[in-house]
């Protein structure tokens, strides 16, 4: 039997051959691997004493040859081929060990030029996998490090690898291969090609579209199962992820995230990274039951948990300053399912020892100053899964500033009033549509989500405050949308809200400002919308 051997990560590759050559199988090797395996004693012989043709064109054309394609192609039992083989003095190749240049790694790399991407593609081992993998019923195709174990199990065993084996082995390989086309083609389609700076040095650009993620994504790890017991699920992140991201935290304790908890938890990041002061977040089935900003962890957690206590129960909790020993003992006495912060003192960590289930995530925030959403810890875009498509859109990382508010009332907000109207605008772009926030004090009051009817948001966000023994009277309202009618606006007056954001824009704009100037309240149009489904 003989094996090819031509591998760029040569993790292992030395025991695997070793093993290959103590059950008598003949190695040739390619220039880098065929050093390395004589340097560890083993008999091996080049490719190109094979070919009798020289690895030239700086290594462009090593294998490329017939006498490696005859091997690796011929069907074994056709007289015709293996004739053929005779005739032109060509070996079989039973066994191909290959993995590819590192096109992935390299061209994420800051700084990679377009020149260094481009000597990164390979092109003779993905021809060797295609046709090991085509003639999977002769040839075993080996490639990553991981399949060796299995592999060598069978040889040892049996002296041959079963028809079952050799077809896995054919299908990841195929895998594998589209998996590397798929990743040169989406880098080089979000390159910005600048004819003028073509050199050797040439970093391109990536295109604004794109942003800074290449479209590569690296699998984290399994999950258990997915949003229900008998989905199959995995964690993948960009191969870049943005600092300040979800992905980039680490857990310090807990038992294994669940996939709704990551879903959560990353509803509660995102939302909980948008505010300045100390914020805390807590998230249930994807939508914040409570928000509050504060003096610190702890006084932000108290108003949080009071917005919806019932809600807050196992809920997923996330702030934007360290948790330390007090904020850690007011959290301990409520069921957490997930904990988020930038960091935890001494003290906390010591009060969460004694709750081990507790999942304790630290996540960096981004760096201050950023000025793309990269660096500001933002994806630039957002994806969706609909039945054979997907949808892709540029991520809502929409910012209101106040001279983008435009008052339309006769009533003014006063400035208290103001600073929570841009509170509860926040908060209500990460809640599910239709969104009808209430607030007062900079924390949330009341929050109707996901209804099909915003006037059944607008009222299921004042029941949820009765049930939390809080008072509507003299709180702010955003509705992520603008109300067609006047009733929602109504709904909301009548819960006791004195003031309104909305981003305007409706057919009926003047009879819901006629609204609210009959019932005294005072309407701010934002200009914007923010649909989250
Ligand atoms: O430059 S190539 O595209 N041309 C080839 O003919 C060729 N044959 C194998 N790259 C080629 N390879 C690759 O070389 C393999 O896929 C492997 O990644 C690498 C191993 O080279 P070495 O054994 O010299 O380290």
């Amino acid at each position: 039997m003989n094996a090819l051997l031509s591998v760029s990560d040569k993790t292992g590759i030395v025991e695997f051959a070793q093993a290959l050559h103590a059950l008598g199988i003949k190695l040739l090797s390619t220039g880098g691997t065929a050093k390395l395996l004589a340097d560890k004693g083993l008999p091996v012989t080049e490719v190109a004493e094979v070919t009798q043709f020289p690895e030239m064109l700086d290594g462009r054309v090593k294998t490329l040859h017939p006498k490696v394609h005859g091997g690796l192609l011929a069907r074994r039992e056709l007289p015709e081929h293996m004739a053929a083989l005779k005739e032109h003095g060509i070996d079989t190749i039973d066994l191909l060990v290959v993995n590819l240049y590192p096109f992935e790694s390299t061209v994420a790399k800051a700084g990679c030029t377009l020149a260094d991407a481009i000597e990164n593609i390979d092109i003779g081992g993905p021809a060797m996998v295609r046709s090991a993998a085509k003639n999977w019923k002769d040839v075993g195709v080996l490639t990553d490090a991981s399949q060796y174990p299995a592999v060598l199990a069978e040889l040892q065993a049996a002296g041959k690898l079963s028809d079952k084996l050799r077809f896995a082995l054919s299908v990841a390989a195929f895998n594998r291969i589209a998996q590397y086309d798929g990743a040169i083609s989406d880098y080089l389609s979000s390159v910005t090609f600048e004819e003028e700076k073509l050199s050797e040095t040439y970093v391109p650009a990536r295109a604004q579209f794109a942003g800074q993620s290449n479209g590569i994504f690296t699998k984290v790890q399994d999950l258990r199962y997915g949003e229900n017991a008998h989905q199959q699920a995995a964690l993948y992140r960009d191969l870049h992820p943005a600092p300040g991201s979800l992905v980039t935290g680490e857990q310090l304790q807990g038992k294994e995230l669940s996939y709704n908890n990551i879903a959560d938890a990353d509803a509660a990041w995102e939302c909980v990274k948008s505010f300045e002061a100390p914020a805390c977040v807590i998230v249930k089935h994807a939508n914040p039951c409570g928000v509050a900003v504060g003096l610190d962890a702890l006084d932000s957690y108290g108003k949080a948990f009071q917005t919806d206590p019932t809600s807050a129960f196992g809920g997923i909790i996330a702030f934007n300053r360290a948790v330390d020993g007090k904020a850690a003992q007011q959290i301990s006495k409520q069921f957490v399912e997930v904990l988020m912060a930038p960091d935890f003192t001494a003290e906390a960590l010591e009060v969460f020892k004694a709750k081990a289930n507790v999942r304790l995530l630290k996540i960096a925030l981004p760096a201050h100053g950023g000025t793309t959403d990269w660096q500001r810890g933002r994806n630039a875009m957002d994806a969706k899964r609909i039945g054979s498509g997907l949808l892709l859109q540029t991520a809502d990382n929409h910012e209101l500033s106040l001279t983008d508010l435009k008052v339309v009332t006769q009533k003014q907000p006063t400035l208290e009033e103001m600073e929570d109207l841009l509170f509860a605008w926040k908060v209500a772009k990460y809640v599910k549509s239709n969104a009808i926030v209430f607030c007062k004090g900079g924390m949330t009051m009341g929050v109707g989500a996901g209804q099909m009817s915003r006037l059944d948001s607008a009222r299921i966000a004042s029941i949820k405050a009765s049930h939390a023994n809080l008072s509507l009277q003299g709180t702010v309202v955003a509705s992520d949308a603008f109300f067609p009618f006047r009733d929602g606006l109504d709904v909301v007056v009548d819960a006791g809200a004195t003031c309104v954001i909305q981003p305007g824009g409706s057919m009926r704009d003047n009879e819901v400002i006629d609204a609210a100037n009959e019932r005294g309240v005072a309407m701010v149009f934002s200009g914007v919308r923010h649909f989250r489904h």
